[in-house]
């Protein structure tokens, strides 16, 4: 942020006349923000499909590590150590029972042997361990300084989602109904009612919406009881306990919608709590921002583009600049200290 008001005060005549261009972004912010629609999601995407018995596809660095870790590492080994220890029992059984071996060896050390089934099975655990520290320690690794935060609170029985840089405003995910069946959590519409709608049980009335390609600190709490917010695909789990926070970064690799389901037995209805994710590229996220009353493209509020000073204005004009994808939405957060676009 220091690199880029310096960067803004060499670059302040382009800054402001940038800063001009970008005072009719907020009609055509307002006009993407209308346009925004729900994503169909695609079916096997994000979600569970029958018959399947291994993890699910991943959509985020760390998941893709971790299902090579489990399918590529621990599953081979696993195999390796079930097909050679049921050998070695069938080999007993038939060459040293009383029949096959009458006078029984009396033999009590082989320092050979001891050596090796002392040695393998250190060296399997250290082939395992490494990786699996190194997993544990990038799950840990917190969200660098500018990302953007996002909370999701646990609720008796539905999901409710904060952007708190983004002008704190509150979404309430509630489960769908279930076709042809009565209103079971608090769901306004039936699963299916529109053409985005995902699978019943799993899709949402209002999803959490998030940016791809850049990390997200993601806080998970509860306010009653202990839930927990789960997204399989995201390689995401992590409790929301009531009075305390919980957070680790989430980072989505490719826009699409991606479900899950509280995951801590929370009560009657905990079952019924889906979560449902969105993942947009960042201008449709900005659009999808500015949809919220007091919404606001990260910390600065979107009615501060026109008002902006040039020195404020300049960092994201200049972000702007480099980034034409970034188009109305993005330009309209001129004076953001960090617009990731
Ligand atoms: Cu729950």
């Amino acid at each position: 942020m220091a690199l880029g008001f310096s960067l803004g005060a060499l670059t302040a005549p382009q800054a402001l006349l940038a800063a001009t261009e970008a005072a009719p972004a907020p009609t055509a912010s307002a006009a993407a923000a209308g346009s925004y629609v729900p994503m169909a999601p695609t079916l096997g995407k994000g979600m569970p499909v029958p018959g399947a018995i291994h993890l699910q596809d991943q959509y985020s660095p760390l998941g893709e590590y971790a299902r090579w870790m489990h399918n590529d590492l621990l599953l081979p080994i696993i195999t390796l150590i079930v097909v050679l220890v049921f050998a070695l029992l069938i080999w007993v059984i038939i060459r040293y029972n009383s029949k096959a071996n009458p006078v029984p060896s009396k033999t009590s050390h082989n320092t050979l042997i001891e050596v090796i089934w002392t040695l393998v099975p250190v060296l399997v655990l250290v082939g395992i361990a490494v990786p699996s520290i190194n997993l544990l320690a990038k799950q840990y690794k917190p969200a660098p300084a500018n990302a953007l935060t996002v909370k999701a609170t646990g609720n008796q029985w539905f999901w409710s989602y904060s952007y708190p840089d983004n002008g704190g405003f509150e979404v309430v995910s509630n489960m769908l109904n279930i076709p042809g069946q009565p209103v079971i959590n608090n769901g306004v519409r039936e699963d299916g009612s529109k053409p985005y709608d995902g699978p019943s049980h799993l899709e949402a009335d209002n999803r959490m919406v998030l940016p791809v390609g850049e990390p997200i600190r993601l806080q998970v709490t509860g306010a009653d009881v202990i839930h927990s917010f789960a997204v399989p695909s995201l390689w995401f789990k992590l409790d929301g306990v009531p009075g305390r926070i919980n957070e680790k970064v989430i980072f989505i690799e490719k826009p699409g919608v991606y479900y899950g389901q509280c995951s801590e037995l929370c009560g009657a209805r905990h079952g019924y709590m889906p979560i449902a994710v969105e993942a947009l590229p960042r201008a449709k996220f900005n659009a999808w921002v500015l949809t919220h009353p007091g919404g606001v493209i990260d910390h600065q509020p979107a009615s501060a583009s026109a008002s902006a000073s040039a020195s404020a204005a300049a960092p994201a004009a200049s972000e702007a600049a480099a980034a034409p994808a970034a188009a109305a939405p993005a330009a309209s957060a001129s004076a953001s200290p960090a617009p990731k676009a």
